[in-house]
C-alpha cells in the first residue's frame, strides 16, 4: 500500500465539493471500509472555514440515515445525501428506498464498490477479507426499482458532471433517490486544484398548461354540476395550496378531497374540504367533473369509484406514474405540468370569465355553497363528538380521536407533525385539523418506521431554514425551530430502529415528541385478513392466537428509546384518558425547554 505523501485533493474532495455546489447541506452517513477518502476529504473541508457544508451526520443504521435524508429532502425540497456502505450497507437502506421513491424525496445515495485492484497497485487497493465477498455482480440492481438514475464515478476528470447529473435526476421530473458508486481507488485518486463550477448547477423546470388546455379545463369546472378536486401531494408547493383555496372560494360547491394525507394539501377548516369521515366517498361517486391534481391513488375502485359518466381530468408532475405497473383512473385528458402554475392559470381564466358573475349569483351555485357549508359543519360536529366521547369516562383508555384532539389542543401552534400511523391515519388527521401547508408529513410509501429517522431530518431542516413558503427556502434567522411531534403506530415504532433514532436524536440535539398509538400490535394485519378471508379459518382466531397481539408481552417502547439516548430522554406510558393531558404537557415541556426527546406511549382502547 502506498504511503500518504501530501494533502493534495482527491476525487473524494471533488465529490464533496460538487455536492456543496449543488446545495447539499448534510451527509446522512453510515461509515464503512469504502469511505476512508471521504472521511479524509471531509476533515480537510472542516478545517477550511469556507467549506463547512455539507456536514456529516453519523447514524448507526442505514434505514434511519435514509429516513432522515428523506425527511430532510421532503420538507426542504433540497437534495440530501446518504453515504452508505458497499453491498450490505446499500441493502440495509431497505424500506427507506421505497419510501423515498414513492414520496418523491430527492436523495443522492452514495456507496462504495469493492476495490478493483488486489496487489496494492493504487491507493485504496483491497486490504480487507470482506472486500472479496462485497464484490457483488450488479450492486445498483439492489436499488434499481426505486432509483431514478445510477452511475459509477469512474474517472477523476468528470466528478462534478456526474454528481450534478445525479442531483438533477433526483430533484427534477418526478423527484426521488439516485445511486452513485465509486471504488476506493477512484476516491483516493489525486485531482488538480478544485475549481468552482463556472456555470450554475443544471436544473429543469416543469411547464404550465397550454392556453387551449386552460380554456377547456376552466370551462369544464364552470359547467360542472358537482365538481370535485382530488389531490395527494399538491401540498409540496404552498402556492399551489393557496391557488386551490382561491379556486374553491371562486366556485361554490366545488369539493376538495386529499386522498393520500401525505402533505397538507387543503385546509381542514375550509368548507370545501371533504375527508373519508365527512363525505369523500359520496363526493367521488356523485361528481360529474373530477380534477385530479398531483395524486397517486385518487380512489380505490373496489371501495369507491366515480360515476361512469363523470369526466376525469388529471394534472400531475408524474401523470404517467412512471414507477407503477398499474395505473388507470379513466382520465379523458392528462396533462404533464406544474400544478401550482396550472392552478394559477385556471384561476386567472376563471376570474376573467364573463360567465363568472352570473354563475356566482345563480340560485344553483348559491345553494351549492350553502349545502357545502352545512355538510362541512355536520362533518366537523361528528369529528368533535368522536373526540369528546371519553370526557366523562377518564379511567377508560384513550381512543385515537380523543388522543389526537388533545395533541392538537396542547402542542404549540407552529408544530410540525411527522407521522407513521397506518390504520389510524384517517382518524388522526381528521382530529389534527391541519390547516398550514408544511405542517404535516407522512411516509411517502408503505415502509414502516419512517417517522423516527424522518423526524431527525425534519428537525435539521427546520433549524436551518424557514420553510413557511415551500419550495422556497430562506435561512432560519431565529434561534428556534417549530415544535416537532411524531405520531407513530406501536408496530411502526419498532420498525423505525428506535435504538438508532434516539441515539442520533440525542447526539445531534434533534429533540422531538413521539406519541405511540399503542393498540396492542398490528391492527393492519387483522384488517387485511378480515378483508380477504372474512369467514375463513383464521377469522375466528384472536390476535393473540394469530401471533400479532402485543398486548400481553409488548416491549417497553419508551425505555428502549431512553436507553438508546443514554438516559437523556423523558418517557411515560398513559393508560387512562384522564392522565393524558398532564403527560402530554410534560412531554411537550421537556422537548421545548430541556431540549431532549420525549416518548409518550399511549394505550389505545
Ligand atoms: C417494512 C415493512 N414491513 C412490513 C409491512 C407490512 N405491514 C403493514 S402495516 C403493519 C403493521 C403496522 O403496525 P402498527 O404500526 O402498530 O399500526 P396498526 O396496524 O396497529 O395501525 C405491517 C407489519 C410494511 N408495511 N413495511
Ligand atoms: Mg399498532
Amino acid at each position: 500500500m502506498s504511503q500518504e505523501t501530501s494533502l493534495a485533493p482527491t476525487v473524494a474532495d471533488s465529490f464533496l465539493e460538487a455536492l456543496a455546489e449543488a446545495g447539499v447541506d448534510y451527509l446522512f452517513t453510515v461509515l464503512g471500509s469504502d469511505h476512508p477518502s471521504i472521511i479524509e476529504a471531509y476533515v480537510r473541508r472542516q478545517n477550511d472555514p469556507a467549506r463547512q457544508y455539507p456536514k456529516m451526520i453519523l447514524f448507526q443504521h442505514e434505514f434511519v440515515a435514509m429516513s432522515a435524508a428523506d425527511g430532510y429532502a421532503r420538507i426542504s425540497h433540497k437534495p440530501a445525501c446518504v453515504i452508505a456502505h458497499v453491498d450490505v450497507g446499500t441493502a440495509a437502506l431497505g424500506q427507506g428506498l421505497h419510501n423515498a421513491s414513492s414520496g418523491r424525496a430527492p436523495v443522492v445515495i452514495f456507496a462504495g464498490v469493492a476495490p478493483s485492484t488486489l496487489h496494492g497497485e493504487a491507493p485504496g487497493s483491497r486490504s480487507e477479507h470482506v472486500q472479496w465477498y462485497q464484490d457483488i455482480r450488479d450492486q445498483a440492481a439492489l436499488v434499481a426499482p426505486y432509483s431514478r438514475f445510477s452511475a459509477e464515478i469512474k474517472s477523476p476528470h468528470n466528478v462534478g458532471s456526474v454528481v450534478h447529473r445525479a442531483v438533477l435526476m433526483a430533484t427534477t421530473g418526478s423527484p426521488g433517490p439516485v445511486y452513485l458508486t465509486a471504488t476506493r481507488e477512484i476516491l483516493a485518486t489525486p485531482v488538480p486544484e478544485l475549481q468552482p463550477r463556472p456555470k450554475p448547477v443544471p436544473s429543469c423546470h416543469l411547464g404550465s398548461l397550454s392556453s387551449e388546455a386552460v380554456e377547456f379545463l376552466a370551462n369544464a369546472l364552470l359547467d360542472a354540476k358537482a365538481p370535485l378536486v382530488v389531490t395527494g401531494y399538491l401540498g409540496r408547493n404552498h402556492h399551489a395550496v393557496q391557488e386551490l383555496i382561491t379556486l374553491a372560494d371562486t366556485i361554490p360547491g366545488l369539493r376538495v378531497f386529499d386522498s393520500e394525507l401525505r402533505e397538507v394539501c387543503f385546509p381542514a377548516t375550509h368548507t370545501a374540504c371533504v375527508t373519508r369521515g365527512t363525505g369523500a366517498a359520496p363526493a367521488v361517486q356523485s361528481a360529474d367533473v373530477i380534477l385530479v391534481l398531483d395524486a397517486d391513488v385518487p380512489w380505490i375502485p373496489r371501495r369507491v369509484r366515480p360515476s361512469p359518466t363523470a369526466e376525469i381530468y388529471h394534472i400531475d408532475l408524474d401523470p404517467r406514474k412512471e414507477r407503477m405497473n398499474l395505473f388507470d383512473i379513466g382520465a379523458s385528458a392528462t396533462y404533464h405540468a406544474d400544478t401550482s402554475a396550472a392552478l394559477t392559470q385556471l384561476n386567472a381564466y376563471i376570474s376573467g370569465s364573463p360567465r363568472l358573475a352570473s354563475l356566482q349569483s345563480s340560485p344553483t351555485w348559491t345553494s351549492r355553497g350553502e349545502e357545502l357549508r352545512k355538510s362541512h359543519a355536520d362533518g366537523r360536529a361528528r369529528i368533535d363528538a368522536r373526540a369528546a366521547a371519553l370526557l366523562k369516562t377518564p379511567s377508560a383508555p384513550c381512543s385515537v380521536d380523543f388522543l389526537c384532539s388533545r395533541i392538537r389542543a396542547l402542542v404549540p401552534s407552529d408544530s410540525i407533525f411527522v407521522t407513521d400511523s397506518v390504520t389510524n391515519q384517517v382518524a388522526m388527521t381528521e382530529q389534527l385539523q391541519l390547516t398550514r401547508p408544511g405542517s404535516h408529513l407522512t411516509k411517502g410509501g408503505s415502509g414502516l418506521g419512517w417517522a423516527g429517522g424522518a423526524s431527525i431530518g425534519v428537525k435539521l431542516a427546520t433549524t436551518r431554514y424557514d420553510l413557511s413558503d415551500r419550495p422556497n427556502t430562506q435561512a432560519n434567522k431565529s434561534s428556534t425551530s417549530p415544535f416537532l411531534c411524531s405520531i407513530t403506530g406501536d408496530g411502526s415504532f419498532v420498525f423505525s430502529v428506535p435504538t438508532a433514532v434516539y441515539w442520533a436524536s440525542h447526539r445531534y440535539g434533534c429533540a422531538f415528541l413521539t406519541v405511540i398509538l399503542n393498540n396492542g400490535g398490528w391492527n393492519a394485519t387483522r384488517q387485511c385478513l378480515a378483508d380477504v378471508h372474512p369467514t375463513g379459518a383464521a377469522a375466528g382466531l384472536t390476535n393473540r392466537d394469530l401471533g400479532i397481539s402485543l398486548v400481553e408481552d409488548g416491549p417497553n417502547y419508551g425505555e428502549i428509546a431512553k436507553a438508546a439516548a443514554n438516559g437523556n430522554l423523558w418517557t411515560k406510558r398513559v393508560v387512562s384518558a384522564g392522565d393524558l393531558d398532564e403527560a402530554l404537557r410534560e412531554g411537550i415541556r421537556v422537548v421545548a425547554e430541556d431540549n431532549i426527546s420525549a416518548v409518550l406511549d399511549v394505550i389505545i382502547g
